[in-house]
């Protein structure tokens, strides 16, 4: 392959490319999200928003984890979100335990929009005895007149 050909290219292949020769990379994360995490904790716990705003989590550890709401502490009326898509927090607990349902491993990203102001709280299922819990506050801020 000539030069111009692999700049050409390069772009698109990137994640192959990494894959591919075993580079690590830095292991600080630089995708698009807006909440990481730690071993043992989310980055930043509190985040507030807008309705109508999408929030992208990222497993930037190592550790598996998951973003599972408390079922009783969202919003009346508010979308139950969870990894692995379920709906509710006695089904994402049960599939956890089945088989680590809903894992979020390194790298993986999450996302959720959030329609209903108020205040959603979420922990990880493996990280709830250490305190992995984090708040997303969606506060319609748009000036009234
Ligand atoms: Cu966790």
């Amino acid at each position: 392959m000539n030069r111009r050909t692999f700049l050409a290219t390069g772009v698109g292949l990137a994640t192959t490319a990494l894959a591919g020769c075993g580079a690590q990379g830095s292991a600080e994360p630089t995708g698009d999200f807006d909440v990481g995490m730690s071993t043992d904790a989310f980055r930043p716990a509190t985040l507030t928003v807008e309705p109508g705003e999408t929030v992208v989590w990222q497993n930037t550890s190592k550790q598996g984890h998951t973003v599972t709401a408390y079922e009783d502490e969202i919003p009346a009326g508010a979308e139950y979100f969870a990894t692995g898509g379920f709906d509710s927090q006695s089904a994402a607990e049960a599939a956890w335990i089945d088989g680590t349902g809903g894992r979020l491993a390194q790298g993986d990203t999450y996302e959720h929009t959030f329609e209903v102001p108020g205040e959603y709280n979420y922990f990880c299922i493996p990280h709830e005895t250490v305190g992995m819990a984090g708040v997303v506050t969606v506060v319609d801020s748009t000036p009234t007149e």
